[in-house]
């Protein structure tokens, strides 16, 4: 293998190792190489701690060594006064020789200067080592910040014969407990969960992670003119909760009620969340919510399960035909996964 595909692999893997603590930063890792030997390694370990690259340096036991060195790093170094003081600042002071960087960090407070600042100090710079696999590492952060918009994930389970419920909203028992399992997997992994009026009524969801080890979503509902019964478990006050509407309503602990306007349209609900700095949200249903954002092309990731099982009617499953996807077998199930590299 490449040496600069090996030693950014393992900055890739130190990077993940900051998941679930970083947020909404990045996970960025970073190696220190010395003539083929790697001499340090660090990863932004917690939010607001020191990032990547202070750490790996402050792990050279050698300091001399530095500037005989190469550094790789999977995130362009920061050019800015943040929590922190600025990386590239630091890779210059240390007089390292050259840096490679697997993606530009598209943070409009850095957005290339990082690179340029190294640069100008005279400091050999490679960019793009890796890119794909550093962009879908942080895919959330990246599409929050290029997007103005939370990472949207679409989930559905349909039956062999392509319906999500049938005629009376029932869609239980389409996917098996191994898939529901992997879904309260992926619910602790987004910042938010939500569903539509209709799925909040019928299924009465939870919408909480009770199979996996992990944090709650904050659960989001769309409930235009405040129609949903107080009982659902979605107002049990459990989970921080937003209820989008159009009407009046005051908080409860737990609960915010947000006024939209009149007509308001999803992309009002996305810019609301947005701006409560939001980063991903997983959307499980119903079908009404799911079609609409596939047909604004709102969506980067669509995990379909396909089960055995065949209701003959119903509520028809959205529609992928034409996209590729990458399968995988769930015990019986199927799941599809969808990405899109057109949304908007
Ligand atoms: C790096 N190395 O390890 C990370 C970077 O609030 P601060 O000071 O922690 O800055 C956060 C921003 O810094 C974040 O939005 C992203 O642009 C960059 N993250 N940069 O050089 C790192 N985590
Ligand atoms: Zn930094």
């Amino acid at each position: 293998m490449d040496k600069d595909v090996q030693y950014m692999r393992r900055a890739l893997d130190l990077a993940e190792l900051g998941r679930g603590s970083v947020s909404p930063n990045p996970m960025v890792g970073c190696v220190v190489v010395h003539q083929d030997r790697i001499i340090g390694e660090g990863y932004h370990m917690k939010y607001g701690g020191p990032h990547a690259e202070p750490n790996a340096i402050a792990s050279v036991k050698n300091k001399e060594l530095l500037s005989k060195s190469t550094v790789y790093v999977t995130l362009e170094p920061c050019s800015h006064w943040g929590k922190t003081p600025p990386c590239a600042d630091l890779l210059i002071e240390r007089k390292v020789k050259k840096v490679i960087i697997a993606a530009v960090d598209s943070n409009p407070l850095v957005g290339g200067r990082g690179i340029q600042k190294l640069r100008d100090a005279g400091v050999e710079v490679v960019q793009g080592i890796m890119e794909k696999e550093a962009i879908e590492l942080n895919k959330r952060f990246f599409t929050f910040i290029q997007k103005k918009r939370p990472f949207i994930i679409l989930k559905w389970a349909e039956t062999q014969d392509g319906f999500v419920a049938r005629e009376n909203y029932d869609s239980k028992w389409i996917s098996n407990p191994y898939s529901r399992q992997l879904v309260h997997k992926w619910r602790s992994e987004e910042d938010a969960i939500m569903v539509g009026t209709l799925t909040a009524k019928y299924d009465n969801p939870r919408l909480d992670v009770r199979e996996w080890t992990g944090k709650n979503p904050i659960r989001v509902l769309i409930d235009r003119n405040l129609s949903l019964p107080n009982d659902l478990h979605l107002f049990d006050q459990k989970i921080p909760t937003l209820c989008y509407h159009q009407s009046d309503r005051s908080d409860q602990e737990n609960l915010s009620f947000i006024k939209l306007k009149d007509g308001f349209d999803l992309e009002d609900v996305l810019q609301d969340l947005y701006s409560k700095k939001i980063q991903s949200i997983i959307i499980e249903g119903g079908a009404k919510i799911l079609n609409k954002l596939i047909s604004k092309n709102l969506w980067d990731e669509a995990r379909v399960f396909t089960s055995n099982v065949c209701f003959g009617t119903g509520i028809h499953a959205p529609q992928m035909k034409g996209r590729s996807f990458d399968q995988i077998s769930m015990q019986g199930d199927h799941l599809k996964i969808f990405k899109n590299h057109t949304e908007k």
